[in-house]
């Protein structure tokens, strides 16, 4: 029987199959190519106890993608939840997800939660910065339901991971998203104004069915160091209407060059100068580590 993984909690893999979920281990002579499975994998099942749903994975399918911050295969979607405040927003996270997010060529939706806490208007500033790369971006409220139903339309026949850092208010959405999720959810700490880390495993949840979508545990940090320099620009998806106009054409990484292009829109304000430098930031940084791997 070909199920989903819908959580993985250590070696245990609990797989839906046609609504039914079994609690299943990976067989032991079989070896998904010595890579670990995760939620979102397709894998082949044979039952052992049907009635206490018990049984075990013989057989792993190739995946679509792989996301490794939260750890999910085989999305279509990811929907990025930041808190407009509490905790407040790290632009260079949030970049560095849509990186990773644009990678795996899934759908991205820019999403920004607790907008009823947002008396001086930092919506503006914040949707403002992501304009140009034409994402949807929305603002919600998890809280008080506002805009929760235009996130919800865009559930219908996706597989959806839900991602952020911890204390923005994922399972929080999600537990309004979709009726029976009942899932945990803890307060923000008042004294470092972070999350508590409440969520601690990627699972999927049923939305109908053709649709899933999927808490995962926050993050603070992600990592680029698979990224190559010069390739960094690909997924800064709101410089390409610029890029194709430098001197140095698809050469040009916008740095030092002259007639860069992408700097002059910089300077001319189509392109947020907060996107930019964190471009520049993620470059070096790329850099240095690569420096460090020689
Ligand atoms: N004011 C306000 N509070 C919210 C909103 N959404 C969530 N919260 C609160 O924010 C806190 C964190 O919410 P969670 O849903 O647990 O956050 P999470 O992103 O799942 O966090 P982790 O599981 O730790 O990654 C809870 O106290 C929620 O009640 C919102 O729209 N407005
Ligand atoms: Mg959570
Ligand atoms: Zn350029």
């Amino acid at each position: 029987m070909t199920g989903i993984i819908v959580k993985a909690i250590s070696s245990f893999y609990y797989v839906e199959v046609e609504d039914k979920v079994y609690e299943t281990k990976v067989r032991g002579n079989w070896r998904h190519n010595n890579v670990e499975l995760v939620t979102g994998d397709r894998v082949e099942i044979e039952v052992l106890d049907e009635e206490n749903r018990k049984g075990v994975i013989f057989k792993g399918h190739e995946r679509d993608n792989l996301m490794k911050r939260p750890p999910i295969a085989n999305i279509t979607q990811a929907i990025l939840v930041f808190a407009v405040k509490s905790p407040d927003p790290n632009l260079s996270l949030i970049d560095r997800f849509l990186i990773t997010a644009k990678k795996e060529s899934v759908e991205i939706i820019i999403c920004f939660n607790k907008v009823d806490l947002d008396d001086s208007k930092l919506i503006d500033s914040l949707k403002e910065n992501y304009k140009a790369t034409g994402y949807p971006i929305l603002a919600v409220s998890a809280e008080t339901g506002y805009n929760v139903d235009e996130l919800e339309s865009y559930l219908k026949n996706n597989i959806t991971i839900v991602a952020g850092p911890s204390g923005a208010g994922k399972s929080t959405l999600i537990n309004r998203l979709v009726e029976d999720a009942k899932l945990k959810t803890g307060k923000v700490s008042e004294k470092i104004g972070r999350g508590r880390h409440t969520t601690r495993y990627t699972e999927l949840i049923k939305v109908d069915e053709n649709s899933f979508i999927a808490d995962s545990p926050g993050f603070s940090s992600i990592d680029l160091s698979d990224i190559e320099e010069r390739d960094l620009k690909e997924y800064f998806i709101d410089f390409y209407e610029y890029d194709v106009d430098c001197r140095f054409g698809s050469k040009c990484i916008h740095e030092n060059e002259p007639d860069c292009r992408v700097k002059k829109a910089v300077e001319e304000g189509h392109i947020p100068a907060r996107r930019y430098e964190s471009y520049i930031q993620l470059l070096n940084e790329i850099r240095d580590k690569n420096k460090r791997r020689k």
